[in-house]
């Protein structure tokens, strides 16, 4: 316990501390924030390391951020009309989700041509406007390269389908039909591909089948063929990187090299003709060769930074040799064995639900935190993406009063303080909630779950379709795809002043928007944009620290310690550390002994944040147990700013 003289000279050294950290920001803030500066306590680390791992990366969703013409549809100006707010925010490089010229049945994830711009987003022009102004603020851009597959509608496709004996015939996959005993024609293989149809198509014309993982219109390329990638590298990367963009997230980065043998795979849910068979084209025999060349070739000659999308890991020793910078394949990788918690694999039962608990979600954690140590790898850290539901829906608590912005804060202070490079998503750094649960599937746009209701409904059981729409509740994809809400007042919160938006924007808009929260020290923005200045700050811990959980099988606290390289100032052997633990729950739970866990004497804690009250830290003990939904950082030494 403290002593009262000791607690006060912690509260008194807390307030002088957050005085002192809130001046500097304001000062910093002209010359774009305490982020862009490099020279703080526990930040030698950053001069040694590229810039991108202690980066903040902000995803934009086009179509959703801001529309600055009226057409309901977001757009590139109108992004651009946002950057202030994104480098206020923090931010260091913009994802841009794709914008490139498409048919939309997949949100742009299926290319007509990678060399111009959906008209409604803007124009080549005006991707080169946002590289210059994010440049000028000091941030970087990455776009998002789609070449697993494009529209049915791209001229390679169309040309490969014109005849069997096209020059591009086997730029993409092609096979022969199979018949069975009946002699009826059926496809190439068995497989269930992501969106709940096979992965074949016919085509009448040509009298075959080609392959494609997601919808029919997305034909997967046949990377095999060297003509093709090469084609790949010069007409989508290097025409990017030339133009003078920084890099690129990559979609489904590990599944280019299908196995060569196309053969049926076991029946492992009888209810579908087509099975799931992620074996058979997720981390194939030359997947790594191909990365290797596709880095070398273009993306490494520009120093472009990579952030690949790997999905159907079995572990991190499969994930490290895309990561490990001697083989100089990506420089970082989304894993997502946290992010699908909940959801019942990828295929057939994506969308029944499958409740899990805190000590699951600490474990993939864990185990994606801890697999870079001693290595020469690097990991990421995100809860949030176009792909799945809004994380305080489904990891804090959206809808019990009082707790939302609670338990949003909880998952900043969570995100900010984990390992490797962070990435944000638009809506994220506000709270945004998933759609209300009142709305219908007519709501709901995307492909994914409108394929997936579809296939319950086809199957005739009203349970599964009702299991299917509880699911779609909670983790469709729609819920992270509604508009962006900027404030209470205009119309469609600020979005766009269109009759009507692509899609709906949120019931709870009033409450939940930048303007709102802009200048309110509690809120969950301006928590948000605290603590990543706290992150840069204090890098050596939550970017580059060693993570070690505690507490593993507790089911409302979530603890760790994270661990620096760097000694404590003046005291040689002893390293910097910092306890984090929250409150997972929205009922009290005590504090653990901090002392103890930090390894210190009771006065050589300090409590560097709560997010009780965003900055307020006063009054808080080490002993003090934790509120519904709170979380708190000490640390083992005395932070200098
Ligand atoms: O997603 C790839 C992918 O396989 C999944 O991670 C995705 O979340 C999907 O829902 C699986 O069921 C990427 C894009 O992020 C996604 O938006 C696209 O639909 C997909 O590729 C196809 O391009």
């Amino acid at each position: 316990m403290h002593s009262h003289g000791a607690e006060t000279l912690v509260e008194n050294a807390n307030r002088v501390y957050y005085a002192n950290l809130y001046a500097k920001d304001h000062r910093h803030k002209t010359f774009h924030g305490l982020h862009h500066q490099a020279s703080h306590d526990g930040q030698q680390l950053l001069g040694k390391e590229p810039w991108w791992k202690a980066g903040v990366f902000y995803q934009v969703y086009p179509a959703s951020f801001k529309d600055s013409n009226g057409d309901g549809w977001g757009d590139i100006p109108g992004l651009i009309s946002k950057l202030n707010y994104l480098a206020d925010l923090g931010v260091d490089c913009v994802w841009l989700s794709p914008v490139f010229d498409s048919p939309q049945q997949d949100m742009g994830y299926d290319v007509r041509d990678y060399q111009s711009i959906y008209a409604p987003y803007g124009t080549v022009e005006d991707v080169d406007t946002l590289t210059s102004e994010c440049h000028k603020r000091g941030m970087k851009l990455i776009l998002d390269l789609v070449v697993n597959h494009t529209s049915i509608e791209h001229i390679w496709f169309r040309e490969s389908r014109s005849s069997r004996t096209n020059s591009k015939r086997n730029w993409y996959i092609w096979k022969p039909p199979r018949y069975n005993e009946k002699g009826e024609r059926i496809p190439p293989t068995n497989w269930r591909g992501y969106f709940a149809c096979p992965t074949w198509t016919w085509d009448e014309a040509t009298q075959e089948y080609y392959l494609h993982l997601y919808a029919p219109d997305q034909p997967d390329l046949n990377w095999e063929n060297k003509e093709c990638r090469e084609a790949i590298y010069e007409d989508t990367m290097r025409f990017w990187l030339d133009r003078g963009v920084d890099g690129f997230r990559i979609d489904t980065v590990n599944k280019y090299s299908k196995r060569t043998e196309y053969v049926d795979v076991p029946v492992t849910d009888p209810r579908w003709e087509s099975q799931p068979a992620p074996e058979m084209w997720c981390n194939g025999p030359r997947i790594h060769e191909f990365i290797r060349e596709m880095t070398a070739q273009a993306l490494a000659p520009y120093g472009a930074v990579s952030v690949g999308e790997l999905s159907n890991m079995a572990g991190p020793t499969d994930v490290l040799p895309y990561v490990s910078a001697a083989r100089r394949e990506l420089d970082m990788v989304f894993e997502f064995s946290m992010i699908r918690l909940g959801t019942g694999g990828g295929f057939g039962p994506k969308y029944i639900y499958r409740p899990y608990t805190l000590p699951t979600l600490k474990e993939h954690v864990a185990r994606f935190q801890t697999f870079i140590e001693g290595t020469d790898g690097w990991t990421t850290v995100f809860c949030e993406n176009h792909d799945n539901g809004r994380a305080v829906s489904r990891f804090g608590d959206a809808s019990s009063p009082g707790l939302w912005a609670r338990s949003s804060r909880v998952l900043a202070l969570w995100q900010a303080t984990l390992t490797g490079t962070l990435f944000l998503y638009q809506g994220q750094e506000i709270g945004m909630v998933n759609m209300p649960e009142t709305w219908g599937i007519e709501d709901y746009k995307d492909v994914e779950s409108r394929s997936f209701y579809e296939d319950a409904l086809q199957s005739g059981s009203t349970e599964l379709r009702d299991q299917t729409m509880n699911g779609l509740r909670i983790l469709a994809r729609d819920h992270s795809r509604i508009p962006f809400q900027w404030d209470g007042n205009s119309k469609h919160a600020g979005f766009s002043d269109a009759d009507e938006t692509w899609m709906r924007v949120h019931d709870r808009y009033k409450d939940i928007n930048v303007a709102r929260q802009t200048g309110d020290p509690g809120s969950v923005l301006e928590f948000w944009r605290h603590i990543l200045k706290l992150r840069k700050h204090f890098a050596d811990l939550f970017v580059y620290g060693s993570f070690r959980s505690r507490e593993d099988a507790d089911l409302n606290r979530y603890v760790y310690i994270k661990e620096s390289s760097i000694d404590i100032r003046g005291r040689a052997g002893v390293k910097r550390k910092a306890l984090v633990i929250m409150n997972w729950s929205k009922d009290t739970q005590s504090c653990v002994d901090v002392r103890a866990a930090l390894g210190c004497q009771e006065h050589e804690v300090h409590l560097l944040i709560t997010s009780l009250d965003g900055i307020q830290t006063n009054g808080v003990e080490t002993q003090t147990a934790l509120g519904p939904w709170e979380g708190r950082v000490y640390l083992n030494f005395q932070p200098r700013i």
